[in-house]
């Protein structure tokens, strides 16, 4: 087996990229990385020194493959299946990228600023970013909302890699920012989206460690 994915199975970005694994049914090795256990942590960071997963291992091509949205394409490009995430009409290619850093950047980012600040120390939170990061998260789901009433998935009727990003930054959006009332298009989506069988399985093999997830209360 070449492909080893670098990966936790709590980790938002990494449901990214294990979704566009489950949607074409490509092989690979999970590698499960424990940051919090020094010698996985020191491991990994030999592989990735940002440290940051998913990262993606190549050994066949020998490639080294970090970031979500880069190890989407890559699959793509090296190991296509049947469900094209990243479309073959390039108008639609450039639309699923734009749609993919939008939910990255609006929705993806804030809310993990607003849950890491919840791990953060009783005398470092920062109220201030928080604050900022949930009027970004209003923002985006404003507009999301309008995009959605008359779509199945982000493109329309075609699944993209901007699904894949949609679905965990709306799955746990939506635990730090409640929007089934406020956004019920959008929230639909979600739903969508959970239901997706790639998504539910993620979920599926996730849910052991949603006790690790912090609340609120954790603060
Ligand atoms: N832009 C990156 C973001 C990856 C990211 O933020 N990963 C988080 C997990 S969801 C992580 O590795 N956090 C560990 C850390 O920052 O120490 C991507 O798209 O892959």
């Amino acid at each position: 087996m070449s492909l080893k994915l670098y990966f936790h199975p709590l980790a938002s970005f990494c449901h990214k990229a294990l979704i566009a694994f489950y949607e074409n049914d490509t092989p690979f090795v999970p590698h499960l990385v424990d940051l919090g256990e020094p010698s996985a942590r020191a491991e990994f960071l030999a592989v990735w020194p940002i440290g940051k997963f998913p990262v993606l291992r190549d050994e066949s091509r020998n490639e080294t493959i970090p970031e979500s949205s880069i190890i989407i394409e890559y699959l793509a490009q090296h190991y296509p299946g049947q469900v094209r995430l990243v479309p073959e009409d390039p108008d639609l290619a450039r639309n699923a990228r734009l749609r993919d850093r939008f939910f990255d950047l609006y929705v993806h980012e804030p809310m993990q600023k607003i849950v890491g600040d919840r791990l953060r120390p009783q005398d470092r939170h920062d109220p201030h970013g928080v604050e900022h990061a949930r009027a970004q998260l209003r923002v985006a789901c404003d507009m999301l909302e309008k995009d959605m009433s008359a779509r199945t998935w982000a493109l329309g009727n075609h699944f993209s890699m901007a699904d894949c990003a949609a679905a965990p930054a709306l799955f746990y959006a939506d635990k730090v920012q409640p929007f089934a009332e406020s956004h019920p298009h959008l929230f639909a989506y979600r739903q969508r989206l959970m239901q997706r069988p790639s998504y539910a399985r993620v979920l599926a093999e996730a849910q052991p460690y949603f006790a690790l997830f912090p609340s609120d209360d954790d603060k």
